[in-house]
Order: C-alpha cells, then sequence, then structure tokens
C-alpha cells in the first residue's frame, strides 16, 4: 500500500475507479493494482522485491468507493503497443474479477512522458473554426436522415438545402459507409459538388464522409474519400480503435479533419457502477488526434448521459493545461431548436450543436429546419430570447410550435 504517496507527473500514468465490492475496499484496491501490473491471484516465486518495486502499480488514495491507482510508465509500451497496450493496463481484466461486484474506470491522468509521445489534434476547433470562418458562435450541424435509405444525389440535395439554411456542419450517420444504395464515391463527389456550390454563394460548410472500417484499410480509404473531394472524414472510435483514429490523425495523406462519432460507447458508459466513463475515453482521442468529438448534450437531448459526465467531456475537450489543441466538442443527439438555450446554457458557445431529426423534422423541410437552428444560434449569440426571436422569423417560430421549448 502507498496510501497518502503522491504520484510522479513526470513518470506515473494515475487512474480512477469507482470500486462496488464486499471486501475492504484496500482488498480490492490491491487487487486492481496486482493484476494489471505485477501479480495474479497467488504469491510467484518469479515475483522480487526489484520488479514489484520497478514495475507494481501503487494504490495512492482511497476515498470513499474511488480508488486511485498509479501505473509507472515503464510498465507502457507505446512505441509497439499504443493504445491497444495502454488500455490493457489501465482498463483490462479487472472488470472481470470475480472479487469485485462492480468497478467503473472514472478518469486517467497521463505523464510528460507518454504524452510528449502523442501528437493530438491537427486541426481542433480551432483549425475547423478557422476553415469555416466562424470564429466565435457556435458550429451548428446536421446528421443527414433518414441514417440510411438516401441515394448519393438525395444526400447531395440534403447537404445543399442545409447549407442554404445557414448551416457549417453535416455529416454521414454513423451506419452509413459504402452501401449499395449510397456508394462513398458518388455521395462524397455529390456532395462535394453541394459544397462547392454553397462556397460559390458564399455559405462555408464542411461535410464529414464516413470512412470507419478495419484497421488494414482506414488510410487507403481516407485517401480515396479525399481524392473524390472529402472536406472531412468521420471514424466511429469504439468500433474501429483509438488507433483508427491516430492513423487519420498522423498520416501525412490526411489532409482534412476528423470528425469522431462514439457509437456503442453507451455498453460501456451507461451503467454509473460498472464499465467506462466516457472521461478517459475523451482524453484518450484528444491524445491521438480527433478534431471533433460527440460529449453527450448535457442532459438536453435523447440519449441517456449523466449531466456531470458530459461537462467533464466538455471539459476535456478544451482544458487549457492539456499540452495538445482543444477538441470540438459535439452536442448530438435529439436536438432541435427549442433545447438550445438550455443547452447553451450550460456548454458556452465553443460547442458544435447538431441536429438531425432536429433538422429534418422541421414542417418546411431541411432548408426551414437549418433555418431554424440557424436562427436559434443567432437569438443565443445575440442574448435575445428564442420566444422573442421567433416573433419575426418564422422558421424558428414552426420549430418551437412542433417540439417546443426546453427551459
Ligand atoms: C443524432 C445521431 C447521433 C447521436 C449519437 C443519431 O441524430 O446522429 O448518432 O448523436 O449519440 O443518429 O442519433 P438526431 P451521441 O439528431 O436525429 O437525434 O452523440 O451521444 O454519441
Ligand atoms: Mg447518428
Amino acid at each position: 500500500m502507498h496510501l497518502g504517496e503522491e504520484a510522479d507527473p513526470a513518470t506515473d500514468v494515475v487512474c480512477k475507479y469507482r470500486v462496488t465490492t464486499d471486501l475492504p475496499m484496500e482488498k480490492a484496491a490491491e487487487a486492481i493494482a496486482a493484476e494489471q501490473s505485477t501479480g495474479t491471484w497467488t504469491g510467484i516465486s518469479t515475483l522480487t522485491e526489484s520488479t514489484l518495486e520497478n514495475y507494481g502499480a501503487r494504490v495512492l488514495a482511497i476515498e470513499g468507493d474511488l480508488v486511485t491507482i498509479a501505473f509507472p510508465d515503464v510498465d507502457f509500451s507505446i512505441e509497439v503497443g499504443g493504445i491497444p497496450q495502454i488500455l490493457s493496463v489501465v482498463s483490462g481484466n479487472l472488470y472481470g474479477l470475480e472479487a469485485l461486484k462492480a468497478v467503473r474506470f472514472e478518469d486517467i491522468q497521463f505523464p510528460r512522458s507518454i504524452t510528449s509521445m502523442y501528437k493530438g489534434p491537427r486541426f481542433g476547433a480551432d483549425g475547423l473554426r478557422k476553415i469555416l470562418g466562424r470564429p466565435e458562435k457556435p458550429l451548428i450541424g446536421t446528421i443527414v436522415k433518414p441514417k440510411i435509405g438516401l441515394s448519393p444525389k438525395e444526400t447531395a440535395g440534403y447537404v445543399y438545402e442545409a447549407g442554404a439554411g445557414g448551416l457549417t456542419n453535416s455529416k454521414d450517420d454513423e451506419t452509413l459507409v459504402d452501401q449499395r444504395f449510397c456508394p462513398m464515391q458518388e455521395r462524397t463527389a455529390a456532395v462535394a459538388e453541394s459544397l462547392d456550390r454553397l462556397a460559390g454563394e458564399g455559405q462555408k460548410m464542411i461535410h464529414a464522409i464516413n470512412i470507419s472500417t478495419n484497421g488494414d484499410k482506414i488510410l487507403e480509404v481516407a485517401d480515396r474519400a479525399q481524392s473524390w473531394g472529402a472536406k472531412q472524414l468521420m471514424v466511429d472510435v469504439i468500433t474501429c480503435g483509438f488507433g483508427a483514429v491516430q492513423a487519420l490523425a498522423e498520416d501525412p495523406s490526411v489532409k482534412v479533419p476528423v470528425h469522431v462519432h462514439r457509437t456503442m460507447h453507451g455498453a460501456m458508459t451507461k451503467n454509473l457502477e460498472h464499465g467506462i466513463a466516457m472521461l478517459p475515453m475523451v482524453k484518450l482521442i484528444r491524445m491521438c488526434g480527433g478534431d471533433a468529438l460527440h460529449i453527450g448534450t448535457l442532459g438536453a437531448g435523447k440519449m441517456s448521459g449523466d449531466i456531470k459526465g458530459d461537462h467533464d467531456n466538455l471539459d476535456a475537450c478544451l482544458d487549457p493545461s492539456s499540452p495538445y489543441r482543444t477538441v470540438m466538442p459535439v452536442c448530438s443527439g435529439g436536438v432541435y431548436p427549442g433545447m438550445l438555450e438550455k443547452m447553451v446554457r450550460s456548454s458556452g458557445l465553443n460547442v458544435q450543436i447538431q441536429a438531425g431529426g432536429g433538422v429534418a423534422g422541421h414542417p418546411g423541410g431541411v432548408r426551414s429546419g437549418a433555418m431554424a437552428m440557424s436562427q436559434a444560434v443567432n437569438a443565443i449569440y445575440n442574448k435575445v430570447p428564442l420566444k422573442e426571436y421567433a416573433k419575426n422569423h418564422k422558421e424558428l417560430a414552426q420549430a418551437l410550435e412542433k417540439w417546443g421549448l426546453k427551459e
């Protein structure tokens, strides 16, 4: 036990776990530290004092059910191993230990010796704002809906209408990649035409093409998508792996920002006693170089998520003490104009607000839906209550009538 010892910020990886157990908490914490570093279920003749001292994880603190464990950086294999190996240490076998009823990985702090080996986002929040010529207001995006089923031409038509209504961003949905009804090549080219047309009309907009695929193909697909005109790429980080984000962010062949979707995260994050909080994943994604990342809707939208957790995610995207560029936090999932006051009050202006159903479901169609979203953001930016602004903005008024106002 090393209770009360300070971690070394130069060399220790410090993790926090929430533990549910019938064992005394000290024993449970020791079981995690041992399993994830030098120990096993019994004493072993091959473990020497010096191995334990040099490579053993240390329990630094126990506060209620929250346990802090430090792993020395020599336990990690960053060049060959990378994030998969890091996760296997800090987030591996421990979930299955019979002695623990439940355990949730809540937070991680990396030492300089490891952060210096990652580059972080190439564009980040500021880079996206620069591309879009939008220094202060929230970015406003849409997810082309329906999720699947539209042709390339219909997708491009949707994107054009969204841009004409004032949106700065759009993206493929997480389940669309290269299905027969909407091949990536035709979709990307058709969307690029829409974006060029919008640019000609003075509306800067980008669209993220979902290139989620097998690890051995991701760079090749990224290359092809860019050659067809993709201005941004999207990757589903949990299903593809953190390495996919890192490959896209670090390979010189990729010249556009990477939007990171987190489909399947709910399997790990939803249970507040067991699994993995989003926070450590946000930190890993920032380290790997994601430029924009879904963080939840701070209690406003359709996806469940604890509000404090969403705030932690937002802070981790923008934390100025990180050595990396900031990540654009994306609030998405059941978003509609009438909830934006509540959401932005909580998030501040440095976010990307995204609505799929909340744009395509507008009674006036996609362009009106996009206008309603832009009007709501303009109202908030100018500190005018939405109800007031809606008096002379028809599209916003229609959206408030359909979906209401969330106070
Ligand atoms: C939003 C969305 C996103 C969710 C996922 C969807 O669409 O495209 O995938 O944001 O949740 O399909 O639900 P709507 P999260 O605007 O139509 O809800 O961002 O929390 O990972
Ligand atoms: Mg989606």
